[in-house]
């Protein structure tokens, strides 16, 4: 029973725990459609939009300075996480390899397969948030978004793009997959930023 691993814990464990989740100790797989069949090659991450064009090969991406960090997580469909151990480059440490626009406010995050998601400049630049290609120390699982996978814990789940290949900086924001079908345009756990309408 799938239930038997979802805990609603008696309190939110000092501040821990967004209302209305729930723990659990697994780690739940959550795709719109197939994972992309997915070639090393197709790791690459193209810089485009209100920044200077580039791109970042999967051999150029390895090479660039690999952090460790552990945190929660939080899905929208009610699941929270404790202490996921990421490795991956920080968002932080590849914004000074990069040229943007002044204009430049936001980002939408490209995936391979289609998948997108907004963030603000805000949301995107924080040193917690990394393009991960290990989780627990082993790499991640192709259903995880292996080879490299965006992770920015202090949004819903969803924000945590798989598979990314493109990071696309515009002048406004504008609603990525699953905000054109009713989620919340940020999607903060801590203010039950679920839904456009909340
Ligand atoms: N490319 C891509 N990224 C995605 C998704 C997706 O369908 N495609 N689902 C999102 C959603 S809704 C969630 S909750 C998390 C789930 O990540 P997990 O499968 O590793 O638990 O991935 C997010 N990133
Ligand atoms: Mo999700």
């Amino acid at each position: 029973m799938l239930g038997n691993f979802f805990k609603k814990p008696a309190d939110d464990m000092n501040g821990r725990v967004p209302p209305g989740q729930s723990l659990t100790t697994r780690f739940p797989v959550l795709t719109y459609g197939p994972a992309p069949r997915y070639k090393l090659e197709d790791a690459k991450v193209r810089v485009f939009g209100l920044a200077e064009e580039r791109e970042f090969s999967w051999p150029e991406l390895r090479a660039l300075p690999q952090t460790t960090l552990t945190y929660d997580i939080h899905c929208v469909t009610h699941w929270s996480k404790f202490d996921t151990t990421w490795t991956g480059i920080r968002v932080t440490d590849l914004m000074p390899l990069l040229s943007l626009k002044p204009e430049a406010t936001h980002v939408m995050i490209h995936s391979v397969g289609g998948y997108t998601t907004n963030l603000s400049l805000e949301d995107f630049v924080r040193p917690e948030n990394l393009l991960a290609s290990r989780f627990d120390d082993k790499p991640l699982e192709t259903e995880h978004g292996g080879p490299l996978r965006l992770v920015v814990p202090h949004l819903y789940f969803w924000k945590s793009a798989k598979w990314i290949n493109g990071l696309e900086f515009i002048s406004a924001d504008a609603p990525g997959f699953w905000e054109r079908n009713g989620y919340h345009m940020r999607g903060d756990p801590f203010n039950d930023e679920r839904y456009s309408d909340d």
